[in-house]
């Protein structure tokens, strides 16, 4: 079957007049072999989008089959107030703006969570500001609160940038933190906070927040207690090509350590409403080589996720043909990141019923999976 396939992208596909340095990624590509740094920016600077395309399907089918993947989820979103101020962030509210804010107690958090008693959601991703506030003790009581409801609801919670605030106020290491929320009930950690790890770019539009070092670390920390999280990447706006390879590099190089990612996630920078306005969105063919290139360079990422919600359901439909297997999940209008920031999707909520049927449509098998990717329902 792989020779046959092979052959198949040799004589049709892939090596017809294709410049050498091309060549030799493609056939690193399908003989199974990693990729360089300066392959995955080759690969941006130079390959055609039908190039990557065939290239980063082989992948994904090669890892995925024909399988994609969604969940049936609901967000809940803390606080939009932050004491940090990151210039792509059209969601957060400065502490001395709070009143146009909201900030939810943990009673309020468990009545948004009572309203899914009687439906078959699997997971609650919970990301929003970080304040004073909503510390160590707020979460752990939280996390405890939402397991004493519901033990079967899997806690998909707060991202190093919490953590690394939230540990620092209370005095305790990162993993003397990371075991206790997990004893409260953690499952696993969303992908956010990781914006772009290199430092130049990193201070001017995310300034004070976690380093890209103690973004990695707190995953490292939570990887060796034998759970598991998401990694995501910011893209379109300040960067270079190189800087995206850069914070592949650096996932790629973590996940050898620890194989505790599920999945990568590339986030399109949405330039509404926040103090990057001037920053052009990048096109979808920008997009689509995105996705495909972060599949053929994570080659130990098992999903690469087209987030519907942030780039729209038709671009995610696209997606799926340039190296990504998953669309996230059903929502339920729980989230407003992205529909502050300018996403096609001002309201986004899908029913299982709408996101088979997108996927079916571009000749997909649904399959409904729980954050640990173990198989619910294939359709
Ligand atoms: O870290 C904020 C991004 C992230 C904008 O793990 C923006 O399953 C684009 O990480 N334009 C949080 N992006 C969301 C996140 C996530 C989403 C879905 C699934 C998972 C998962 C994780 O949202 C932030 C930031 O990178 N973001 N503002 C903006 N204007
Ligand atoms: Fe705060 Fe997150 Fe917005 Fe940055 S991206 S300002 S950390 S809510």
């Amino acid at each position: 079957m792989m020779i046959a396939e092979n052959i198949f992208l040799k004589n049709h596909l892939i090596f017809k007049n294709i410049s050498t340095d091309l060549k030799q990624v493609a056939e690193k590509v399908i003989g199974g072999e990693r990729i360089s740094f300066d392959d995955g920016v080759l690969l941006f600077n130079k390959a055609t989008l039908s190039f990557l395309g065939v290239l980063a399907n082989y992948i994904r089918e090669k890892k995925n089959k024909n399988y994609t993947f969604f969940n049936r989820n609901f967000h809940v979103e803390p606080t939009n107030i932050c004491v940090y101020t990151c210039s792509f962030c059209s969601y957060s509210r400065l502490i001395k703006q709070r009143e146009e804010g909201w900030e939810l107690s943990i009673e309020q958090i468990l009545d948004i969570i009572k309203k899914y008693d009687n439906q078959p959601v699997t997971e609650v991703h919970i990301t929003g500001g970080v304040i004073p506030k909503q510390d160590f003790t707020f979460y752990t009581n939280l996390f405890k609160a939402i397991k004493q409801h519901r033990p079967n609801l899997h806690i998909k919670a707060l991202t190093p940038v919490e953590y690394h605030y939230i540990f620092k106020k209370a005095k305790l290491s990162y993993e003397e933190g990371m075991i206790k929320m997990k004893e409260a009930g953690l499952d696993s950690m969303p992908g956010g906070g990781a914006e772009i790890f290199d430092k130049t770019i990193r201070d001017q539009i995310a300034g004070g927040k976690c380093s890209a070092e103690e973004w990695l670390e707190i995953h490292k920390v939570w990887h060796k207690l034998g759970c598991h999280s998401n990694a995501t990447m910011l893209y379109g706006h300040i960067e270079k090509y190189e800087h995206r390879i850069d914070h592949l590099h650096r996932l790629r190089a973590l996940q050898d350590e620890t194989k505790g990612f599920n999945a990568f996630i590339p986030l399109k920078f949405r330039n509404k409403g926040n103090q990057m306005a001037h920053v052009p969105e990048v096109s979808v063919i920008e997009d689509l080589k995105n996705y495909a290139v972060s599949r053929i360079f994570l080659d130990n990422f098992d999903h690469v996720k087209a987030y519907w919600a942030m780039i729209g359901r038709s671009t995610a439909q696209l997606a799926l043909n340039f190296g990504a297997d998953d669309l996230d999940g059903t929502i339920d209008d729980t989230t407003k990141i992205y529909s502050m920031a300018g996403s096609e999707e001002q309201n986004p909520k899908l029913s299982t019923e709408e996101l088979v049927g997108l996927i079916k449509s571009v000749k997909r098998t649904p399959v409904e999976r729980d954050t640990l990717y173990n198989i619910v329902k294939t359709y």
